[in-house]
């Protein structure tokens, strides 16, 4: 059996989810918040971060590490490409999601309007979040909006490439932001389309009630749990 060692609102962990539940793998969650990590985190997760997890006592850190693993453990079904470029293009869209648009632009905003003051008892700094939706946002989401198509992201087949950049858009909507579907309709249309695909649907649901005690908006997320 899967343990999944983070709390599921966690991009990174979701990531993690979603492809268990996609290959069907039975999983157990552990909801650690690596603010208040359990004793003993720092051995099982070198950085601190989440997600982890443990196969039946393998244990591996990093969601690009460990939906790496599951598809050699478990390849059915394939949430990578077999042929190498269109491969390249998935792992390139994943890492962008997991860095660029999770570091310039979802992490700062959750860190600002959830972490600060929920979990820190620090105040927002409302410069950091305007420097955040002035500057980095349009960049970002600009590049995506170039790579949206009608389908999934990569092949026409559901993926890695969809599931890290769907997280991602996923915890910008629980903030109570929404993508401008003027400027960037494609974008706006395809996180629509995605969220209703079974796994991802299904992990919505299942965190649902974190989501909530976290008060966090859930009314974008809603219509697709
Ligand atoms: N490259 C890592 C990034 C993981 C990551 O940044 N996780 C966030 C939560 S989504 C975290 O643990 N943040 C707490 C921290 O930075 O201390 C992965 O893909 O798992």
């Amino acid at each position: 059996m899967l343990t999944i060692y983070g709390v599921p609102i966690s991009v990174h962990t979701r990531k993690v989810i979603v492809a268990a539940i996609e290959k069907k793998l039975p999983y157990q969650n552990e909801p650690v918040i690596p603010f208040d990590p359990p004793a003993g985190w720092d051995r099982l997760s070198p950085t601190g971060k989440i997600p982890v997890v443990s196969d039946d006592g393998f244990e591996l850190a990093d969601s690009s590490v460990i939906c790496a693993y599951l598809e050699q453990t478990r390849p059915e079904p394939a949430l990578f490409p077999r042929e190498a470029k269109t491969c390249a293009r998935a792992l390139w869209l994943e890492e962008y999601c997991d860095g660029t648009l999770f570091r310039e632009v979802v992490h700062g905003l959750f860190f600002q309007n959830v972490i600060r003051p929920k979990i820190l008892k620090l105040e927002t700094d409302p410069s950091a979040v305007d420097e955040i939706l002035t500057q980095a946002l349009p960049r970002v989401f600009g590049y995506l909006e170039s790579q949206v198509g009608d389908g999934f992201l990569v092949d026409g087949h559901f993926g890695i490439a969809d599931i890290a950049l769907t997280s991602n858009l996923v915890n910008y909507h629980y903030l109570g932001y929404r993508i401008d579907g003027a400027r960037y309709s494609r974008l706006d249309r395809y996180f629509n389309r995605v969220c209703r695909h079974p796994s991802i649907a299904t992990a919505l649901r299942t965190e649902q009630p974190v989501a909530q005690n976290m008060g966090l908006d859930l009314s974008a997320i809603a219509a697709h749990a």
